[in-house]
């Protein structure tokens, strides 16, 4: 007998004298408004029938709950609130069984962990991954978990954000027992039955104590662990109320330590940093919704091959590999052959030495890699992605043997940063054929793929891409054909601010330090010693002639590299780096080369202060990227957003340049560039788009719907 329940997405069912609730909510069962109402309902009436005995929770379709629903952070509550619903569903006299398959993430494992008995399938995920979103567990996550795993492991599972498998789960006491056979329903309908016949007790996890669970020195462990958080984290916000949530739970009756757990959850819902995450959330996935994938089938891929072996080339190749493809690289003659298979090699043996890799599963991957210098072998392959030198001429002989050797339909991808994919494009005899595929260094590694898109392409060569992207594990972002596309464009730009600010009196020193606080993994010019100074060098060399003479150059970059000092690979660049150190220390001798170059460019230096630097460089990122957006290089400001914190190590809790600027405030973004322009004119130009918005009240984001 079913009876109806009080929301359409939490039904509940009799089965003899078990009440089963099932959560259908799709996508993912995010615990909405109506869920927690729906469970709070549920629960109510497993309590007022006197003839349940039992409570079975399971979710429909793939996954048990992805936990609280994203969207509803930074709106006013709505009760119940979900600690409530765990409170209750605790509470409740009869014993409740949560049945897991699939996603059990966040306030979803809270759920289960509230229940008194839990059973998970072999496919579930189980996690808490709150710190990914600025948050920590708020429905008592930080208190159960610590009573059911012990305080260590809970604390990992917190901090790292991680999936968990059932198997895990059941080891580490999360979970009482691995489901049977594919079908959760059954799996858990058994469990609970059994448990009815053994008469099982109700079972609170509150009232377990967490001291007693794993280890003896449960505060020596936080303190440890919170001192590689302070070290590791660079400023994040929640990983530290995580901690700090444990801590006080250690020595807290339990209803006191929910109190504070909640306190130190909304601070962090009050925080940027949370605001910026789940922008970066969303963002993600966003820009998997381009027009021309919608409705369109992508073209099947089933052998891919390559041109070059670099280190490019083979980034990519272990990258295609890893998903599982065969790959076959074509090089120019046999010795390129052998350098091609040795840098996808040395990828292999990397993870070996690390232990991460046998032999035997690198000799079946390798089992799928072939080489050749005859582009004959590619006659059958689905798609080639072209990785050779970065010369129009070399590109486009190499599409011309594409063009000769391909089957029909095959797709022709370039991984050219910088150059005009149109004109490639138009080499050949089919354009429609043709995309960029721009993946970022080390590309079996680095998570951006720029998909550039060519005006001629068909729109199922574009949803190729973007399914080859997912089954690579990769995060792509549309981009129109341009100088540097999204990325590289803008880079340019906030790099050019960058040296402008050396010259005028700030050390490379103090503008990596000034952009590491702010939250980049390392400043612009470690960046530029660890990928090596002549590569911007040559750039630099090839466009000087078409360089406009009235834009300013800065030229302390081109004495550096005079010198033969290309950063880590020579020793030396903006850093020394003593005996192969990988960590540089500030040069002197670069200072001197600076100060020359402002005396030649009769500058008088000025100091900068941290937060004059990071506002310069911003202005510059935002000011590139607003025109980038204005021109529809970028579908949205969201896809820039994703670029920068996916390919440019730029601080995913601040969400992304775009949503940086609008929480900074547009109006004070114009403000600075109207400032620096009265210094240079034509370097700071505000874009049009920033201005409209200004005038109108807008920020970014109205953009992004
Ligand atoms: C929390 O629980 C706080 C509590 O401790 C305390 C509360 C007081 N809400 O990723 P997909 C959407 S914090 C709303 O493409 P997959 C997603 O945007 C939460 N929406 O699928 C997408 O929408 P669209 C802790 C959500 O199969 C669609 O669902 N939980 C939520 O690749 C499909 O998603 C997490 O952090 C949500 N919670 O991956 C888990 N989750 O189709 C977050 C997803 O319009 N979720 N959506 O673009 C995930 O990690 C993945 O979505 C999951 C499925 C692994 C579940």
């Amino acid at each position: 007998m079913t009876t109806p329940s009080e929301t359409n997405v939490v039904h509940t069912a009799k089965d003899g004298d078990l009440l089963f609730v099932t959560i259908d909510h799709p996508p993912v069962n995010a615990l909405s408004v109506d869920v927690r109402r729906g469970l709070m309902a549920a629960i109510d009436q497993a309590e007022s029938d006197a003839s349940v005995k039992g409570v079975l929770i399971v979710g429909a379709g793939r996954g048990f709950i992805a936990g609280a629903d994203i969207r509803e952070f930074g709106r006013p509550p709505m009760h119940p609130i979900l600690p409530e619903v765990c409170n209750r569903i605790e509470a409740c006299t009869k014993p409740v069984v949560a049945a897991i398959h699939g996603a059990a993430l966040g306030g979803g494992l809270e759920v289960a962990m509230a229940a008194h008995y839990r059973l998970a399938m072999a496919d579930a995920k189980l996690g808490l991954p709150e710190v990914q979103l600025g948050l920590l567990p708020g429905s008592g996550g930080t208190q159960r978990a610590p009573r059911l795993m012990g305080v260590e492991a809970a604390v990992n599972l917190m901090l790292s954000g991680r999936h968990m498998k059932a198997q895990e789960a059941v080891d580490g006491k999360l979970v009482d027992r691995l489901g049977e056979g594919a079908d959760v329903l059954q799996a858990g309908l058994a469990y609970a039955r059994e448990l009815l016949a053994e008469a099982a007790p109700v079972r609170r996890t509150r009232d377990l104590d967490a001291i007693k669970i794993g280890d003896d020195h449960p505060m020596g462990v936080l303190d440890a662990i919170q001192k590689d958080v302070e070290k590791k984290s660079r400023g994040l916000f929640s990983p530290l109320k995580v901690i700090e949530a444990v801590r006080a739970g250690l020595s807290l009756p339990f209803d006191e330590a929910l109190d504070n757990e909640r306190k130190l959850f909304l601070q962090c819902i009050d925080s940027p940093q949370r605001a910026g995450l789940i922008h970066a959330f969303f963002a993600e996935r966003e820009v998997l919704k381009v027009p021309e994938v919608k409705n369109v089938a992508p073209r099947t891929v089933a052998r891919v091959g390559l041109i070059g072996g670099g280190t490019m080339g083979a980034g990519i190749a272990v990258a295609v590999l890893d998903a599982g493809l065969p790959v076959t690289m074509i090089e120019r003659d046999a010795e390129a052959v052998a350098r091609g298979r040795a840098n996808v090699e040395k990828v292999y043996n990397g993870l070996i030495a690390k232990g991460r890799m046998t032999e035997s599963a690198k000799a079946d991957v390798m089992a799928r890699f072939n080489t050749s210098t005859d582009y004959q072998a590619l006659a059958q392959a689905d798609l080639v992605i072209e990785a050779v030198f970065e010369e129009m001429s070399v590109k486009k002989a190499v599409f011309a043997e594409l063009d000769r050797v391909c089957k029909p339909q095959a797709v022709l991808a370039t991984n050219t940063s910088y150059l005009d994919i149109n004109e490639i494009a138009a080499s050949v005899s089919r354009p429609q054929d043709v995309i960029g595929l721009h993946f970022f260094s080390p590309a079996n590694i680095m998570k951006l793929l720029e998909i550039v898109v060519p005006t001629q392409v068909s729109a199922d060569v574009v949803a190729t891409a973007f399914a080859l992207a997912t089954q690579l594990k990769k995060v792509p972002v549309r981009a129109g054909v341009c100088d540097g596309f999204i990325g590289n464009r803008i880079l340019a730009v906030y790099r050019a601010a960058a040296d402008h600010m050396m010259e005028d009196g700030c050390s490379p020193y103090e503008i990596d330090a000034a952009m590491r606080a702010f939250g980049y993994p390392m400043g612009p010019f470690q960046v530029s010693d660890l990928a090596g100074g002549d590569i911007g060098w040559a750039t630099r060399k090839r466009r000087a002639a078409t360089r406009d003479p009235k834009a300013r150059y800065v030229q302390i970059a081109d004495r550096i590299c005079e010198r033969g000092w290309f950063g880590q690979k020579t020793g030396r660049g903006y850093y020394l780096y003593p005996a192969g150190a990988r960590t540089g220390e500030p040069d002197p001798e670069v200072l001197a080369i600076i100060d020359a170059e402002r005396a030649r460019a009769n500058i008088q230096p000025q100091a900068l202060s941290s937060e004059q630097i990071v506002r310069k460089y911003m202005a510059a990122m935002i000011n590139e990227g607003a025109n980038v957006v204005h021109q529809g290089i970028a579908l949205r400001p969201l896809d820039v957003d994703v670029t920068f914190v996916h390919g440019y190590g730029f601080p995913r809790h601040r969400g992304g340049p775009m949503k940086y600027a609008d929480m900074y405030g547009l109006d004070k973004v114009l403000a600075d560039i109207q400032t620096f322009a009265k210094q240079d004119p034509l370097f700071w130009q505000p874009s049009p788009l920033l201005v409209q918005l200004v005038k109108d009240g807008k920020n970014f984001d109205s953009l992004n719907r």
